[in-house]
């Protein structure tokens, strides 16, 4: 379990992802854990944790039903929409992500939305962990100062842009393509890397990722989602998008 996670925290490192996509999406990792073979190349990782890990924060059962049917059925239907894709199966799953505009159009949007929502949800749960962690410190700090101020005027912009997602999309803690440590959001489950962004943390604010234990009351999870967010996680990111 211990390696499962260390593999993911590599997965927006350039060298690194390739070499650990096929963990995170892989094969490896879930014959380990003894789940059904997947009909396609792309499976569903397991959970980093127990369920009830985030509790109080993120209760076990809206953990359960976000992973085990919402990031599901990204997976299956991802494996569906490319069943016929014989040269794209054996990409990973952020490569088609991030050349989106480069793939034929017959399996775009089925990437878009289905890769997408297996990729960022696979992240998703990278970033979390019981108790949560210190805040950021060296490069990361230096860099959340100097674009937003201090971190808590960070965490604040996040969660304001988290808030004003209309509909169902996420927020992101990214680095732009100037190296910059920024706020943006995506529609959906679009993700920065589209863009050529490297996103650092993703919030999935889709109410599946909330009602049950919030109902409409959003920022009463974002804000207590802060406190089961894994800020080494979203370091080691940092320097990974940085190298
Ligand atoms: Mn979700």
């Amino acid at each position: 379990m211990e390696l499962t996670r260390r593999q993911l925290l590599w997965q927006t490192s350039g060298a690194a992802a390739l070499l650990s996509t096929a963990a995170i999406v892989g094969r490896s990792t879930v014959a380990a854990q003894g789940a059904p073979p997947s009909a396609g190349p792309f499976t569903l990782p397991p959970l980093p944790f127990a369920a009830d890990a985030l509790e109080p924060h993120l209760d076990a059962q809206t953990m359960t039903i976000h992973h085990d049917r919402h990031h599901a059925a990204y997976v299956t239907n991802l494996n569906a929409a490319l069943a016929n894709a014989t040269e794209l199966k054996t990409r990973t799953v952020e490569d088609l992500v991030t050349n989106l505009d480069r793939l034929p159009e017959a399996v775009r949007t089925a990437v878009r939305n289905q890769g997408g929502g297996h990729l960022n949800h696979t992240w998703f749960w990278a970033s979390l962990t019981r108790g949560g962690g210190a805040p950021p410190t060296a490069e990361l700090a230096r860099a959340v100062d100097a674009s937003f101020g201090d971190f808590a005027k960070c965490r604040e912009a996040l969660a304001v842009a988290a808030v004003g997602v209309f509909g169902s999309g996420w927020a992101w803690l990214s680095v732009d393509r100037t190296g910059k440590v920024i706020v943006e959001t995506t529609p959906n489950q679009d993700n920065p890397l589209t863009r050529g962004n490297r996103p650092l943390l993703g919030i999935d604010v889709w109410e599946h990722a909330y009602y049950l234990k919030y109902q409409n009351r959003r920022r009463d999870y974002v804000d207590a989602l802060f406190n089961v967010v894994d800020w080494d996680v979203v370091q080691q990111r940092f320097r990974a998008a940085k190298g």
